[in-house]
């Protein structure tokens, strides 16, 4: 019995010591030691012991388990710290590496040039109002004294959603319902996507509008020239040469476009201003008596006038920008100039 004994001891320290891993310790351990283990079975053949044996031999077993024991807690130990030491060795960094930067984000370019926009009516008196997208005919083109034949409202030239239904041209429409509600003096400011179907290296079939609107008793050409002339010296530098130009739209009577003197070439003539020494920068004019009529104003008691930009015309010529479709196709390399 003593000798089976201790070749099951020898037996288990040499699985004990070649274990190599936590999974096959556990097996050994209920293997020898567990309820139906091999030195739990010898236990109970106990029995068949010689009666002067027994004490001695019941020991020895006890010894026997404790020390087959106390070698598998030592060998899960041992597992145990090699795999936590190899994981370490897996996770291990280079602390000395260049650290991955984090590149901070930056307000886009048209987004820059709507809040500089914003920024210098804001400080000459004017609030800013929105309104929706898509447009009924009437606020589009029937209230700004557009009439049915004008080619704006060809298919070719407006996105029609249904019937009357139109994604609208330009945001006066918020300036028509604005009037609607509103009492003078009305001093705002319209920004907005418009929607127009052009498509080339100066349009883009949705562009960015800001418009604008003062109405109150005695307002002149003088209040229109003075306005416009103070936000484009701030925007694009005191010295920066105007010249207002008669046209013609619907909505204002008299029109004025206005031109800056070329930032390219500053007026020697170039591509860009196509030789002549002068960029159109935006239309204006002094609101048509028809449209104050249409919003219930009397045109005898009350004028205006009222002026429309392209954002992204503004921001080409700010920055010498070429073709507009560099502002739609998220460019990082594009994008990180505007600081
Ligand atoms: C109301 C009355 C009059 C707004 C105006 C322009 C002239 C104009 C263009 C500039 C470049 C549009 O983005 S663009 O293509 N706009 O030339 N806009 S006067 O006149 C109004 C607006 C609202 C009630």
């Amino acid at each position: 019995m003593t000798s089976d004994l201790e070749e099951i001891r020898k037996q288990a320290e040499a699985e004990i010591a070649g274990a190599a891993s936590e999974e096959s310790l556990l097996e050994i351990r209920t293997r020898y030691l567990g309820r139906k283990g091999l030195l739990t079975g010898l236990l109970r053949t106990i029995s068949t012991v010689p009666q002067a044996e027994r004490p001695a031999f019941g020991q020895r077993l006890n010894e026997v388990k404790d020390a087959l024991d106390e070698r598998i807690e030592d060998a899960l130990q041992r597992v145990l710290s090699t795999d936590r030491d190899q994981a370490l060795l897996k996770e291990q960094i280079d602390v000395t590496l260049p650290g991955r930067a984090v590149l901070p984000g930056r307000l886009h370019p048209i987004t820059r040039v709507r809040q500089e926009i914003y920024s210098i009516f804001s400080g000459l008196g004017f609030s800013i109002v929105e309104g929706p997208e898509v447009e009924t005919d009437y606020y589009n083109f029937e209230a700004l004294n557009i009439p049915k034949d004008h080619p704006a409202r060809d298919m070719q030239d407006t996105f029609y959603v249904e019937g009357n239904v139109v994604l609208r041209t330009h945001t006066s429409p918020v300036q028509v319902r604005t009037m609607e509600r509103m009492k003078p003096p009305v001093r705002i400011l319209s920004p907005g996507r418009v929607y127009r179907p052009d498509s080339d290296v100066s349009h883009t079939p949705m562009f960015h509008q800001v418009e604008g609107l003062l109405v109150d008793r005695h307002i002149t050409l003088g209040d229109l020239k003075g306005v416009l002339t103070s936000f484009l010296t701030q925007f694009f530098g005191e010295d920066t040469a105007l010249r207002f130009r008669p046209s013609f739209f619907p909505f204002t009577e008299p029109s004025a476009e206005v031109d800056i003197r070329c930032v390219m070439c500053r007026g020697a003539g170039c591509r860009v201003c196509g030789q002549s020494g002068w960029l159109e920068i935006l239309g204006s004019g002094m609101v048509d008596p028809e449209v104050f009529k249409n919003v219930g104003y009397d045109p005898e008691e009350v004028t205006g006038f009222a002026f429309g930009l392209g954002v992204e015309r503004m921001t080409m010529l700010k920055y010498g920008i070429s073709d507009i479709r560099l502002f739609f196709e998220n460019d990082w390399r594009f994008l990180e100039q505007f600081r």
